[in-house]
């Protein structure tokens, strides 16, 4: 049968209702999971018509990360490990919609637009999450990819980060490392074993895993560094529901621990999120109030030792930092000030900050939501590597340790069980508790919100999401309460994963960033109607 002939009959099983449209947010398709089959299926597709394209083996997660268990979604991974290509995206939401009648066509106009020789070689690495719903509809997209003849390599259960890892290790045919769970855990834990068994075990270390595919990922790794920290997992999804109450997008925007963990002063505490690529520290100070380590923290600490392993082992390359229009105003002017390192703000995503952070010979790149990594650039890497057997002493301490931390890194995604073993090897050499580290810088209080409207689409934003062009008149009122605020700032823009308005706001006091963000709440909702 010839391959559209296929696809023309399995897409009668894999039907579009054609009930709404969906659009390629900020990670990919997000919806109610029960409205997804038919958009599984084409990404299965459209997968294989990338891996034609590029010569190279492509990752298909089904995941949605820190929504709610009832929602799903899928991302894709380029051959790199990056988010799919932007260019790409207008061509998936397209075939994402495409009418039944239609979804040949569709296929065929992005083949010829796109040059693709059909009968080149594909192959497709898929990963999912816990969800009960991942299972059926991973196979949807395991349907659309045999459709059209392509290799197909289900890993099960796997946390996002590790999906991409396998998409590198593979299509850099193990020069990255391993293309598997085995080799990914054994790459981490070496690295982070070889820094702390020089500096001393960090003790003690609790991580709320969501009840998501982080729990048993995390004990797996736990056993291989257990001689240098003690990793508890809690809300292991052996009782409670997904990112309910739970994991790093709950603590970072209610402010307050998870559900399930006890705090205490001083006492090191993580959360993960669904897919686990994102990561937030927090404790209790000696006041007993919780204090929040997110991902402008764990950017500044990271930042900070990678500029002091450069300047002791003498090697010249730049780092720099990129954040959103979320990072705490504090974090900005400490990286600039403080610690002079150049900043670039983007557009929330990741792949946006990923991009962004090529322009650094080292980019640190973080969302406030605790998502990001470290890259370096090919030539950097090489400097480090090569400066190994030229330098001696002290010099040389730094190298291997600058060595470690590139092998304990992933790379190619935010991923919170590496950031987490990086952060605790950066604890562990500074000799500093996560007191030390959260006194830093002292972040403006800050609140965020999530309203939920009528037509989010309405919703256009400009300056690295930091002002709005519609509603028109909207900024300008937004503008007018953010001046009677001390150290007042405040932006509005729609959420690519969710379907609400997002609001932050950030003032002299918790009050007053309470205040503002409840003042622009009002006004959303007044443009709204
Ligand atoms: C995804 C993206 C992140 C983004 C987050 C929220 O994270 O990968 O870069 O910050 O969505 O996006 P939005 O504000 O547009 O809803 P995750 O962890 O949910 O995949």
């Amino acid at each position: 049968m010839e391959v559209y002939d296929k696809v023309r009959k399995l897409s009668e099983v894999h039907g579009n209702p054609c009930t709404s449209k969906i659009t390629y947010g900020t990670a990919g398709f997000r919806a109610k999971a029960d409205t997804l089959d038919h958009v599984f299926f084409r990404m299965g597709l459209l997968s294989v018509l990338r891996s034609k394209l590029k010569g190279a083996t492509i990752g298909l997660m089904t995941t949605a990360s820190h929504n709610p268990e009832c929602d799903n979604g899928v991302k894709l991974v380029d051959p790199m490990g990056e988010m799919l290509e932007e260019s790409w995206e207008p061509l998936a939401t397209k075939l994402a919609n495409a009418t039944n009648d239609e979804l040949v066509d569709v296929l065929q106009e992005i083949v010829s637009s796109q040059k693709i020789d059909m009968t080149a070689q594909a192959s497709v690495f898929a990963g999912k999450d816990t969800r009960p719903s991942s299972e059926a509809l991973g196979n949807a997209a395991r349907d659309g990819v045999m459709a059209l003849e392509a290799h197909f390599t289900d890993f099960g259960l796997l946390t996002t980060p590790q999906l991409h890892y396998m998409v590198v290790c593979k299509n850099t045919h193990g020069k990255y490392g391993e293309a598997t769970q085995s080799g990914y855990y054994k790459k981490l834990s070496e690295a982070f074993n070889k820094i702390v068994a020089e500096n001393g075990c960090t003790g003690d270390l609790i991580v709320d895993c969501a009840n998501g595919v982080g729990a048993p990922k995390l004990k797996e790794l736990a056993k291989l560094v257990s001689s240098n920290l003690k990793i508890h997992v809690v809300n292991d999804g052996t009782a409670g529901k997904l990112n309910e109450g739970c994991g790093a997008d709950f603590v970072k925007i209610q402010q307050r621990a998870p559900n399930g963990m006890e705090l205490g002063a001083n006492k090191r505490c993580a959360s993960y999120d669904g897919d686990a690529d994102r990561l937030i520290y927090f404790t209790l100070n000696e006041k007993e109030q919780f204090v929040m380590l997110d991902g402008d923290k764990i950017a500044a600490l990271i930042a900070s030792i990678f500029k002091d392993l450069l300047k002791e082992a003498g090697i010249e390359l730049e780092v720099g930092v990129v954040q959103t229009a979320y990072a705490n105003g504090s974090s900005t002017n400490y990286l600039r000030g403080t610690l002079l390192i150049p900043v670039s703000c983007t557009k929330t995503g990741v792949k946006h900050l990923h991009h962004r952070a090529k322009d650094f010979d080292i980019g640190v790149y973080f969302e406030a939501n605790g998502h990001g990594t470290v890259i370096l650039k090919p030539e950097a890497e090489e400097k480090i590597r090569e400066s190994a057997g030229k330098v001696e002493g002290v010099k040389q301490s730094c190298v291997s340790t600058l060595l470690a931390y590139i092998d304990m890194i992933n790379q190619c995604v935010g991923d919170a069980m590496s950031d987490m073993l990086v952060v605790e090897a950066i604890l562990s050499t500074k000799k500093w508790s996560i007191q030390d580290w959260a006194t830093m810088y002292t972040e403006l209080p800050n609140r965020q919100l999530k309203v939920k409207v009528a037509d989010r689409s309405i919703f256009k934003t400009v300056n690295a999401e930091r002002q709005l062009t519609s509603p028109v008149g909207l900024q300008e009122e937004i503008d007018s309460v953010v001046s009677k605020y001390n150290n007042g700032r405040s932006f509005v823009r729609p959420s690519g994963t969710e379907d609400v308005v997002r609001v932050y706001a950030e003032s002299d006091t918790q009050e007053h960033a309470d205040g503002l963000a409840k003042e622009v709440e009002s006004l959303v909702k007044k443009f709204s109607k």
